[in-house]
């Protein structure tokens, strides 16, 4: 029983394929508080973050683009549309950074970086590569190991989702860096240039597993109006 169970372990650690998500979305079609992906993550402990992820949705109420968990804090790095137009928060460590005024119409791409480095404790969002202001967040460094969902907002470490708090929508080019990228690798991801992949998360080696409703798609405008 207990051998399986290590087996078992050794399974799945060591064998799950990156795949390289190039060109294709997760689309995530129906509201549940069961659909979601989770990302393996390659590093952990964390003494900045960046995530940069594209998104498109026609949620008007709340919903999360990121989320992060670990024993210590289901809002460990967390990055949350609030009801409010063009209202977001980055949770660190369960402190809020709350950032007003961004971009936010229904059925629109989006580009969204959001930054957080433990010294100064700031955290920032890009949204298609415009700053917002710094808020201060969580000061000290983020460890310990992350659970990281797409699609639901965890309030336990892979669990505690709420349909009223699930993701609608598509979202490709997910990428997580454990430090802060400059603006101008910000600026590079936004505009779909060559950038730096993530080190942590890596859209083109994927490690992830679905669950529930969630498609594995191609990027239906990949192809058609780039212009780079
Ligand atoms: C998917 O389409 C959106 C909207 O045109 C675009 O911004 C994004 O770069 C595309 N992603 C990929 C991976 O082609
Ligand atoms: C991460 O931090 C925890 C808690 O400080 C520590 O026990 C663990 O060894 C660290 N892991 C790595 C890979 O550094
Ligand atoms: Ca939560």
């Amino acid at each position: 029983m207990q051998t399986l169970f290590i087996v078992s372990i050794l399974f799945t650690a060591c064998c799950a394929v990156p795949q390289d998500l190039s060109g294709k979305m997760f689309t995530f079609p129906v509201e549940s508080n069961t659909a979601h992906v989770t990302l393996l993550p390659s590093r952990v402990n964390f003494t900045s973050v960046t995530v940069c992820l594209r998104y498109l949705t026609d949620l008007t109420r709340t919903y999360p683009l990121f989320s992060m968990a670990t024993s210590g804090s289901d809002n460990y790095f967390l990055i949350f549309k609030t009801a409010n137009k063009g209202h977001f928060q980055v949770l660190t460590r369960g402190q809020a950074s709350g950032f007003r005024g961004l971009p936010d119409e229904p059925n629109t791409w989006y580009s969204s970086c959001s930054t957080w480095e433990s010294n100064s404790g700031l955290a920032q969002i890009w949204i298609n590569g415009n700053p917002s202001t710094r808020k201060v967040g969580f000061k000290g460094n983020l460890d310990g190991a992350p659970s990281i969902v797409l699609g639901q907002e965890q309030d336990s470490v892979g669990g505690g989702f709420d349909a009223g708090q699930s993701f609608v929508g598509m979202i490709t080019d997910v990428h997580m860096w454990d430090y802060a990228l400059s603006a101008c690798e910000i600026q590079r991801f936004a505009s779909d240039l060559n950038f730096t992949p993530g080190n942590v998360i890596n859209w083109r080696a994927l490690d992830f597993t679905i669950t529930g409703d969630v498609v594995v798609e191609d990027n239906q405008t990949n192809g058609c109006f780039h212009s780079q």
